[in-house]
This record gives C-alpha cells, sequence and structure tokens, in this order.
C-alpha cells in the first residue's frame, strides 16, 4: 500500500494517475494546502519543500520510503512496477527527456501562466504577457511532437501522465487548445483512459473552492511558510 499526500491540482493528479495506470494499491491523505496544512511538522518530515504530492511506500520492497517531486515520484512508481518507463536504452532517454520537459517547462511556466492570469489579485501585464507567450511556446513544441504519434514517447509513459493535469488546465493559463490540433487530440485519448477517469473521480470527494477566500489566497501565495 501506497500513502498518497495529496490535494487536487495537476502535480497531484500526475501521481493518482500513475497509481491507477499500474494498479497499485493506495491511500490519499489529504493535505489542505490551502490551509497551510503543507506546513505541518508530520507533513514536513515527508516532504521537506512543503508541497504536494508526496508519498510513502510501505510495501515490501520501499517499506517506509518517502518520495517527493511528482517526477520523482513517478519515475519511482514506474520503476518498481517495471512499467511506463523504458529500463534503459534510447527509449528511456526519451522518455525521461519529455518529463524533464514537463517538470522544467510545461509545469513551472503553466503554473506561472495561471498564477498571473486568473490567480494573482493586481492584474500584471508584463507578468501575464511573458508567461501566457511561453506556456503557448510550449504548446506549440507539444503539438509538432505529436503531430503524427499517439502519446509523447514511442509508448504510453510517465511523461504523457506528467503533461495531463497541466494541459487540463490550458485555459486558466490563456491557451486556446483549439490552436493546438494534436495536442488536442493527445488529451481526448488521455481522458477517455479509464485509468485516468477512475484518478479523476478520486477528486470529487474534495471541495475545490473557486474562486479563493481571501484567508486561502493568503496561506497558499502569501507566505513562506517561515512565519
Ligand atoms: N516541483 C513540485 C511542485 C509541487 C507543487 O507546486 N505543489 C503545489 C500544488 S500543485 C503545492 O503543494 N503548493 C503548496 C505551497 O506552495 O505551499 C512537484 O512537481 O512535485
Amino acid at each position: 500500500m501506497i500513502d498518497l499526500y495529496y490535494f487536487p491540482t495537476p502535480n497531484g493528479r500526475k501521481i493518482t494517475i500513475a497509481l491507477e495506470e499500474l494498479e497499485i494499491p493506495y491511500a490519499i491523505h489529504l493535505v489542505d494546502i490551502l490551509d497551510r496544512q503543507q506546513f505541518n511538522t508530520d507533513f514536513l518530515r515527508i516532504s521537506c519543500n512543503n508541497k504536494i504530492p508526496a508519498i510513502v511506500d510501505n510495501r515490501t520492497e520501499g517499506r517506509g520510503l518517502s518520495v517527493f517531486e511528482s517526477g520523482a515520484i513517478l519515475m519511482y512508481l514506474a520503476e518498481t512496477a517495471g512499467k511506463l518507463l523504458p529500463s534503459s536504452g534510447p527509449a528511456r532517454v526519451e522518455v525521461l527527456e519529455w518529463l524533464m520537459w514537463q517538470m522544467a517547462g510545461l509545469g513551472p511556466m503553466g503554473g506561472q501562466a495561471n498564477h498571473f492570469n486568473y490567480y494573482a489579485r493586481d492584474k500584471i501585464p508584463y507578468a501575464i504577457d511573458r508567461y501566457t507567450q511561453e506556456l503557448n511556446r510550449l504548446y506549440g513544441v507539444m503539438d509538432r511532437r505529436l503531430n503524427g504519434r499517439k502519446f509523447l514517447c514511442e509508448q504510453y509513459s510517465i511523461a504523457d501522465i506528467a503533461c495531463f493535469g497541466w494541459v487540463q488546465q490550458a485555459a486558466v493559463g490563456g491557451v486556446d487548445l483549439a490552436r493546438f490540433p494534436h495536442v488536442s487530440k493527445w488529451y481526448s485519448g488521455m481522458k477517455a483512459r479509464p485509468a485516468v477517469q477512475r484518478a479523476l473521480a478520486k477528486d470529487e470527494q474534495f471541495d475545490r473552492p473557486t474562486p479563493l477566500t481571501d484567508a486561502q489566497h493568503r496561506n497558499l501565495f502569501g507566505s513562506s511558510g517561515s512565519d
């Protein structure tokens, strides 16, 4: 059994999707990041970066092992299952390339684009333009990559899983998916996967208030955790 420390966000969903795809039993523990629970001492022992997702693997082979950072968790789960990440050679390099592209590009730029377009209370044109443009550039890269391909790499992999939740939020970051037909087709294929549907259904049990209250906004964006 895996303990998953979770909040329903694009980074969190990477892990529910992977666990469902790999058919690994897991228990979800909600870490309410709108209520500063990511700064609780018990959680910081598992994820010292005060962010979800994180896991503790209680299975025999990994007993009590904790892992934070969604990309590292995806690699760990795929490696222990022997699926969704080729074990060696060019096929493995390719998956890692696209996983890192998501972790260092699509995710962080999508996060900033979402922040300045949607969450920021002050609308700062320079920041909105900067991140919306960069995010659209990344969608262009992904669209060209998916031209004539079903998945980002030769086979369905943790790279596709890593990107899904972020593409789900394209509009929040100022991206019109209709401009990226190959990404749109890939996204429809992803949504149709039974494991993805099972993972998304897990979120129905959690309230995601929109818009955020002032207190929730402060909790998430207004503190370094040191106060
Ligand atoms: N690079 C990290 C990013 C994780 C992340 O940004 N988590 C957000 C939710 S998606 C979070 O926990 N935020 C709480 C906070 O910043 O205090 C990963 O991929 O795991």
